[in-house]
């Protein structure tokens, strides 16, 4: 009896051990098959999958009409319903219509206004992504639009020919209102671009703004991240400038292709099915110096490129997003590193308008030249809130610099992939991680792909356009990240000297 009861305890000991340690085996074993389905399904393709039964939407060019020597635009922001996938009902946001909203188009020298009502139930702001102007004018989160309110900035366009664009950029809500729809593209004329350039709007000059989306059972976008995705909502559809399943019937032997990742976290790898070759002539700010042929081009949220590419009369090619290099290793599956998307069939015509030959130089675009750096900053984005350990606070200056002068900013990421973006300005990337940037990242540029652990050196020159009131944005271009804080603040100042707290009347936070 005495041994038994001495045994007792350790007996139910061993049983106890025994049960977790089956619990625990069962509880791994479910998590790895979870993990393992998970991972085998995160992978989408939709290559061979879409219909291209649509023709591609060509947003509407508006010019403005000119009052009293100023260009003057008027958008209204408002909710809409739209078919975008057939036979599907989705609730959208648009400007002038129900998704999206007209190229705006403004030529270098002029004095613009934009007349923007927000027939929303919500706040919004806009932002002109890649424009230089006066903070008062760039849309950041300072200058709220109230519901039923109309904001009205001006300023001179001053830069070279470019492909920009404007979308909201409200307090914390930026994702929402890019994904429900509220985004158009600007593009900047300067009258020097060689007219060799296909520059026919809608002909031979076409944009093509991609964005992904996947469709809940009652039609509405689904605005949730997938399991283990950090980078924020990952659609399993495409819409190109909100045409699900698009082709674009080609008349001319060349066409130029204006690319806008107008995503909110996915990030692309554009060439064609064929891998036939093309010309990228411009980036985010304007047109490289000599056009460089390339088979692939990435671009992450808010950038841009500008290709031209040659068709032969009577075929049919197809635009295409291959796996993109997020630089996040295995762990790239599960931000859609593994995606792949047909995205706009080119059918080209039986006869073809002939083209020009496109020119060897394509604009003035000087070497990268670092000799008048005042000052070099650092900021490093890791995790998915916040720029050097500090979340975004609407009241606090994170950087004041002198009007017209140059600094370097490194920048590098960690945790997953993110895009830096820098408001008013077209920087240069001098190198990365030492080495001279690919052909891609050589010219105008306002957003960078940010691989994680490596480290880009920017050049900027920053605006002429003091204020020690209202700030310019730096931040993840990654909406989700930008939302949750991945965003700092900097000034332009007359000296480069200003304050490190300011006002903000209106915090529009959730
Ligand atoms: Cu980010």
């Amino acid at each position: 009896m005495a041994a038994t009861q001495r045994s007792s305890p350790r007996r139910l000991l061993w049983r106890t051990l025994l049960g977790l340690t089956i619990v625990g085996v069962l509880v791994a074993a479910v998590a790895v098959v979870a993990l393992y389905r998970t991972w085998s399904d995160r992978a989408v393709s939709t290559v061979g999958q879409v219909p291209f039964e649509r023709p591609l939407a060509m947003p509407e060019l508006d010019e403005g009409v000119v009052i009293d020597g100023v260009r003057v635009f008027e958008l209204t922001a408002d909710e809409a319903t739209a078919e975008l996938k057939p036979g599907v009902e989705t609730p959208t946001f648009g400007y002038d219509g129900p998704f999206l909203g007209p190229t705006l188009r403004m030529a270098r020298g002029e004095r613009v206004e934009v007349r923007v009502r927000n027939d929303l139930a919500e706040t919004t702001t806009v932002h002109w992504h890649g424009m230089s102007l006066p903070a008062v004018a760039d849309g950041g989160p300072h200058s709220p639009i109230e519901p039923g309110a109309t904001w009205t900035p001006t300023w001179t366009v001053d830069q070279p020919a470019a492909t920009l664009w404007y979308h909201p950029h409200p307090h914390r809500a930026t994702e929402h209102q890019v994904l429900q729809g509220l985004a158009g593209m600007v593009l900047v004329d300067d009258g020097e671009s060689p007219d060799a350039l296909p520059h026919e709007y809608g002909v031979d000059d076409v944009p093509v703004i991609v964005q992904d989306r996947s469709f809940a059972g009652d039609g509405s976008f689904v605005d949730s991240a997938r399991r283990f995705a950090n980078t924020g909502v990952l659609g399993e559809e495409l819409l190109v400038n909100g045409t699900w399943g698009p082709y674009l019937d080609v008349t001319t032997e060349r066409i130029r292709l204006r690319l806008l990742n107008g995503s909110t976290a996915r990030v692309y790898d554009f060439g064609f099915a064929d891998d036939r070759p093309f010309a990228l002539v411009g980036t985010d700010g304007g047109l490289l110096a000599a056009p460089t042929t390339l088979d692939r081009i990435r671009l992450s949220p808010g950038e841009r490129a500008e290709i031209v590419v040659d068709v032969n009369p009577g075929e049919t090619t197809v635009l295409r997003s291959f796996p993109p290099d997020l630089g996040l290793g295995p762990n790239e599956r599960f931000e859609g590193g593994d995606d792949r998307f047909d995205v706009l069939e080119l059918r080209a015509a039986d006869e073809l308008v002939p083209s020009a030959a496109l020119p060897a130089r394509l604009a003035e675009l000087a070497a990268p030249d670092a000799d008048d750096v005042v000052r070099t900053r650092s900021f490093d984005l890791s995790g998915t809130r916040s720029i050097d350990g500090e979340p975004m606070d609407i009241e606090r200056i994170d950087a004041v610099v002198k009007a017209g002068s140059t600094e370097i900013w490194e920048v590098s990421g960690s945790g997953t992939a993110h895009s830096f973006h820098v408001h008013d300005v077209q920087f240069r990337v001098l190198s990365i991680d030492g080495d001279a940037p690919p052909p891609e990242l050589r010219g105008r540029k306002d957003t960078v792909f940010l691989e994680q652990g490596r480290h880009y050196r920017l050049l900027i020159r920053f605006g002429d356009h003091p204020d020690d009131e209202v700030p310019y944005m730096f931040h993840c271009h990654l909406l989700r990240h930008e939302d949750n804080g991945m965003m700092g603040q900097f000034l332009v100042t007359a000296d480069g000297d200003g304050p490190d707290r300011i006002d903000a009347p209106h915090d529009h936070g959730p």
